[in-house]
Parts: C-alpha cells; structure tokens; sequence
C-alpha cells in the first residue's frame, strides 16, 4: 500500500473567513403638517366640527385649536406621513367645498421650517 502523503497528517490550517454582520437600517418616513388657514367667511362650528370628523379631536381640543387658527392665522391639526396628511388635507377642503367655505389645508414638510 502507498503511504499516504506526510501532509495529509498535518492539521489542516484554518480557514479564513469574512464575517459580515448584517443589519437592517429602517428610516423612518418623512412626516408632513397639515395646517388649517384661518379665513373671515367659514363658520367657527364648521371648522370645530371638520378638525373632529378628519383628525378625531375631541370637541374641546377642536374648538380650542379652532379659536387658536381665528386669533393667529394658522393651526397645526396633526403631523402624519405623506400619503395620509395629503388626504386629510383633500378631505378638509372636500368638506369645506361641499359646503361653499373657503376653508383651506395645507402641507408643511416637517424639518424644513
Ligand atoms: N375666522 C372665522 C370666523 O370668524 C373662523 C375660522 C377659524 C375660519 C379657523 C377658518 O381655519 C379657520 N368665522
């Protein structure tokens, strides 16, 4: 019989090997304001009754919020991501048009004052 190869005998030699940990990075989405503008023609219990029906305010936080956009011009109603503050936003002035108010809604990107 052939003996067998002196190396072969030996130890292998370790292996060398790359460990790569991995890790899943979420980020987190943009967020948007939806800010209500105040005007001289929509009534004050309609705009209490659109910041209960679109962002579930309870009516003395709707009412405070609303008597806060008449004083200084502009509310924050929510933050939310995109998708769900422009529909909110289209839902306030759907109401508001439905209505013949002049109310308006807009977006603000949060971060970019
Ligand atoms: N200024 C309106 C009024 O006196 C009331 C109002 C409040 C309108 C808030 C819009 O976003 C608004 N009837």
């Amino acid at each position: 019989m052939t003996p067998m190869p002196d190396q072969e005998h030996k130890p292998a030699a370790p292996r060398e090997e790359v460990l790569t940990k991995e890790r899943t990075k979420l980020a987190r989405p943009p967020m948007y304001r939806v800010v209500i503008l105040n005007d001289d023609y929509t009534p004050m219990e309609f705009v209490v009754w659109v910041l209960t029906v679109v962002f579930y305010k309870p009516q003395a936080e709707a009412t405070r919020l609303m008597l806060d956009v008449h004083n200084k011009g502009r509310g924050v109603c929510g933050v939310f991501t995109h998708d769900v503050a422009r529909t909110k936003a289209l839902a306030v002035e759907t109401l508001a048009k439905k209505h013949e108010h002049p109310l308006k809604a807009v977006l603000e990107a949060c971060g970019a004052d």
